[in-house]
């Protein structure tokens, strides 16, 4: 019985979110899902990167948390138009499903945005499970976390078949974190998967980590 009902509601989530691509296609929309567990660099990530790509791209943010306006207020900051969504509204879902953002991209002004970027709710489980339209899935892990996350939590790095970063690789000095061990878990779920090393506090390894994502907006 529990399976039927999962099963139906994952069904319902499908055709939003095939609803939603045809959407981001006809307004042409490049749309990027990005998923990590909480305090891993996400909002951090996206204030750095957008800060320095709205002069080539116009972006906009939809941020997922629980509670809190919190991110948004970050990332509005940085000339992008982010959008929170709590979902404490509905139960504190630990995922962003297909039918929210539609509900939050038909608030944005579509026609003048190349990039929307979604920062999902923080947890390496749910949001994996939810398809919502998106071009591409990004993963981060930052090196706080261990180097087993991805050995442990394998449907989020197969299905974050974009691009993986780990992130705060200036804290590496002061950790036991092997970095390429964990690069090594990672292609072993995700072969081909590029995976990207940069510390969105100084700021390294950024170079190739944004031209990561030019290159796929202009591939749409
Ligand atoms: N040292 C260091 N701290 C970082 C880095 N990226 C994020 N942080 C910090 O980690 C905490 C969580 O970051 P946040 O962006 O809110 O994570 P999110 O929950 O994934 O969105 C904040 O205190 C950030 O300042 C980094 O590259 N290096
Ligand atoms: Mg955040």
């Amino acid at each position: 019985m529990e399976v039927k009902i999962v099963k139906k509601v994952l069904d319902a989530n499908d055709t939003m979110a095939e609803e939603n691509r045809k959407l981001f296609r006809d307004k042409n929309v490049y749309v990027l899902n990005i998923m990590s567990s909480p305090g891993s660099g996400k909002t951090e990530t996206l204030v750095k990167s957008l800060a320095r790509l709205e002069p080539e791209l116009k972006t906009a943010v939809i941020v997922g948390d629980v509670c809190t306006t919190n991110d948004a207020d970050r990332l509005n900051v940085t000339g992008t138009h982010a959008v929170q969504v709590n979902t404490d509204e509905f139960g504190g879902d630990c995922h962003l499903a297909a039918h929210v953002i539609r509900k939050a991209a038909l608030d944005l002004d579509l026609e003048s945005i190349d990039l929307l970027i979604v920062e999902n709710i923080g947890n390496l489980v749910c949001p994996a499970e939810f398809d919502i339209g998106e071009d591409s899935r990004v993963v981060l892990l930052s090196v706080t976390e261990g180097e087993d996350k991805p050995l442990k939590y394998p449907v989020m790095f197969k299905l974050c078949s974009g691009a993986a970063v780990l992130n705060k690789v200036d804290l590496l000095p002061y950790l036991d974190f092997n970095i390429d061990e964990a690069e090594d878990n990672i292609k072993s779920i995700n072969p081909d998967i590029p995976v990207f090393r940069i510390s969105a506090k100084t700021e390294e390894g950024f170079d190739d980590w944004l031209s990561w994502i030019k290159d796929v907006v202009k591939s749409k």
